[in-house]
């Protein structure tokens, strides 16, 4: 794979610092913690070293939270630059030790109830990541690739953007996103905080398929965003969203089996087993863990099995983590007692069936147990991903272990040829260790075969440059519809036509153009300097100004009253020029809505939120207050019902809209009305602006050498966009100037 030549240099920001700084005799000495992240991030430095890669030949800068930092001017090692982030530590405590882990870890981690909704928290997190923010943008240079992690710097990537607009920047999550029903119980003006924070990245990337759609979902149902296969177009920009499983340094932990000093580790392992089979597990201390599920699957396969008594041993690992919390310190009462328990119950003078270590393990020691392991046991109630179980089939080397795996952690995605278990059912880890412990070595060695094939294939580098890579795609996309964005050029531009031009005509659309949204469409009524900028607007003898809009003539005539425009009401169905009477551009009898009413009736039935609006020559179905997954499925249904009807019947048709459908008498349509008005006199200046799908009609009566402007951030065969209607009011109060 080849990163793209565009970025630079890497700048990782993320909670942890990878190094800790202990003060010793010689200064001071780095000591790496242990934790996923900074093993893939290290794994990649050593790579980008070793291939002598060019193109991101710099350090990496890391950016972290600064505790036991030495007091230095600049910090740096072989790999990295660092930039510490100094944070007080009462507020750290709220912000790290309180929203980040007694929030929303547990709440991502679907362990709700163990959630600590505190407003001081939010607010420490707030003002957490603002520190980040004034840090790290004193370090941005051109061409960096910005790179953040994690669910401490949610709120992150929009802070930089505003200070540093042209940035790029990716954000990756490690662990689970929720599900939309988990993260709603989030006080509302949170959710926004947060979503809105995270789409301040160019790219968001998530470990699986499924923690992208539930992202996804979250955003359509906070921020009402359209977001079309994973690229959201908020008003300024598109951002994508993916699924990228991060892999693990494959070759290193491979090949780590073949080191002199593993060969030596193992062969004390296997010595000390004698004819015992080894089930294995490592996990930092966390309930997501399933740390005690494990040990009751255990015990359960103790007591269904006898005759695997004294012949199995299990030796569980816990890495001591967060252990000065309650929570934690109460679980590890439990797992010990636990432990203690089922010793107790089945141990003999020869035989302990529970080999418990709550400490680290070195590096080495970690590799020849993988290996040594007959079933390596991985049992969390959650996990983004999992980076044990990737490790362990990667060190399988000669004992070909299998692998029993929880369907809650990100890893079971990838790797379907371990035993698949639920670990909140205990039969069911029972059965898998059973099984487990009687594969044959051939079918052992398959499964462990295809499972290394396809992670050595997506490992860590593979993660890392397809994430790079995919950062670079959607920078290329922003950069074709930026081309598009009204700015000073294109508005003087367009003065100067505007200037040049004898008699001029200007199209503006109502609803989403001059005026936003409301909840009902009676709602939404112009304000008075809105309506002022009109009124400017006709004053010009040489303007004619056409509102044009799909609401009926009543509603249009009332926001207008006394301002002299012609007005285009229902898609062109009436045109009423300025001081003149309304005038109907078809004949139709509207016989249809009979048929067609009921239809709509039983959909608002079907679907809460709902409602019609009833027009001259149509109907319009608004699912705009519903829920937007369910209408969309209602919408289908619907559009599927109506066309069976307008197979037999001709006199009406379907035209869709921003959350509406809407059913009307015959063939017209923006375009055909603006069209007519065009033909009437020559004009030297043509605009026209929408927000719409109905507009695109407009946008393609507009003859070439006219302006078309698409208000939002869409598809369009508008020549322009200007993100919302406060930029179209200030772009036509420009021209007048
Ligand atoms: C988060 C997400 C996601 C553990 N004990 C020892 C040790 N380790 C190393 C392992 C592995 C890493 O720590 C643990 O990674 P996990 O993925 O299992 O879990 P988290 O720390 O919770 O990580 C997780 C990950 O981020 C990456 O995105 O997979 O879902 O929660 O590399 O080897 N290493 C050594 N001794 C130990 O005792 N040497």
């Amino acid at each position: 794979m080849i990163i793209k030549e565009q970025f630079k240099r890497l700048v990782i920001v993320a909670y942890r610092l990878p190094f800790k700084f202990v003060r010793s005799k010689d200064g001071y000495k780095a000591i790496q913690n242990a934790g996923g992240l900074v093993s893939a991030i290290l794994a990649l430095s050593e790579n980008f070293k070793k291939n002598k890669n060019t193109l991101i030949n710099n350090k990496i800068v890391w950016s972290g939270f600064g505790d036991n930092m030495p007091d230095a001017e600049k910090i740096e090692n072989e790999h990295f630059d660092i930039v510490p982030v100094k944070i007080p530590s009462r507020l750290n405590d709220q912000f790290y030790g309180g929203f980040s882990n007694d929030l929303i870890w547990p709440l991502f981690h679907y362990f709700s109830t163990y959630s600590v909704m505190k407003k001081n928290y939010f607010e420490a997190y707030q003002e957490a990541n603002t520190l980040f923010c004034n840090e790290i943008i004193k370090h941005i240079k051109p061409g960096d690739f910005i790179w953040i992690h994690d669910y401490q710097l949610l709120l992150l990537p929009e802070m930089i953007r505003k200070k540093i607009p042209d940035a790029t920047i990716g954000f990756f999550l490690h662990i689970p996103f929720p599900s939309y029903e988990i993260f709603r119980q989030l006080p509302r003006p949170w959710r926004e905080v947060i979503v809105k924070g995270m789409l301040g990245a160019d790219l968001i990337g998530f470990h699986t398929h499924d923690y992208t759609q539930h992202f996804i979902k979250s955003v359509k149902r906070t921020t009402g965003y359209e977001c079309k296969q994973n690229i959201f177009f908020t008003p300024n920009k598109v951002v994508k969203a993916d699924a990228f499983p991060i892999g693990i340094d494959y070759e290193k932990f491979h090949q780590a089996g073949y080191d002199k000093a593993v060969l030596k580790e193992k062969d004390k392992i296997r010595k000390s087993l004698g004819e015992q089979k080894l089930i294995f597990s490592v996990d930092r201390l966390d309930y997501t863990k399933g740390l005690l599920s494990r040990l009751l699957g255990f015990e359960t396969f103790l007591e269904k099995n006898p005759g695997w008594r004294s012949r199995v041993v299990f030796n569980m690992v816990v890495v001591p983590s967060r252990d000065s919390i309650e929570k934690y310190k109460e679980m590890k009462k439990e797992i010990e007692s636990a432990v203690g328990r089922i010793n107790g119950k089945y141990s003999t003078l020869s035989w302990r069936p529970i080999v418990y270590q709550y400490k680290s393990l070195t590096f080495n020691e970690l590799i020849a147990l993988y290996d040594c392991s007959d079933v390596g046991l991985i049992t969390p109630l959650r996990d983004g991903m999992n980076l044990v179980a990737k490790e362990f089939v990667a060190c399988q080397l000669e004992n070909k272990g299998a692998l029993i795996l929880s369907e809650m952690a990100g890893a079971a995605a990838e790797l379907n040829e371990a035993l698949i278990i639920n670990p909140a059912d205990n039969n069911e880890i029972a059965e898998a260790i059973l099984a487990a412990l009687e594969m044959s070595s051939q079918e052992k060695q398959t499964r462990a075969e295809r499972m290394q094939n396809r992670i050595a294939s997506y490992n860590v580098f593979t993660w890392a440059h397809d994430f790079f890579n995919q950062t670079y795609e959607i920078k290329s996309q922003q950069e074709i519809m930026r081309v598009k964005f009204v700015n000073p050029a294109i508005t003087a531009k367009l003065t100067a036509a505007y200037n040049e031009a004898e008699r001029r005509i200007l199209f503006l659309d109502y609803d989403g153009t001059l005026v936003a949204f409301a909840k009902y469409p009676e709602l939404a009524v112009i304000d008075d300097n809105t309506l002022k900028i009109v009124r400017k607007l006709t004053s010009d003898p040489k303007n004619h100004i056409v509102i044009i809009s799909g609401r009926g003539k009543d509603f249009l005539e009332k926001q207008f009253s006394d301002v002299p425009v012609t007005l285009v009401a229902e898609h062109g169905y009436f045109i009423r020029k300025a001081g003149e009477e309304w005038e109907s551009t078809i004949s139709a009898d509207a016989q249809w809505k009979e048929t067609v009413m009921p239809i709509l009736k039983e959909y608002v039935d079907r679907c809460n939120g709902t409602f019609i609006e009833e027009k001259t020559g149509s109907l319009a179905w608004h699912y705009r207050n519903a829920d937007m997954d369910f209408a969309q499925l209602r919408l289908n249904e619907l559009r599927d019902d109506l066309s069976e009807i307008i197979r037999h019947k001709t006199d009406f048709e379907i035209l869709e809209g921003h959350k509406v459908l809407e059913v009307k008498s015959g063939k017209y349509d923006k375009g055909q009305a603006a069209a007519v008005l065009i033909a009437m006199e020559y004009y030297g200046f043509i605009l026209a602006a929408g927000d719409d799908k109905t507009d695109e009609f407009l946008f393609q009566a507009i003859p070439d050498f006219g302006y078309t402007i698409r208000v939002g951030l869409s598809p369009s065969f508008a020549r322009y966009n200007v993100p919302d209607t406060d930029s179209l009011l200030t772009l036509l109060q420009t021209l007048m100037k």
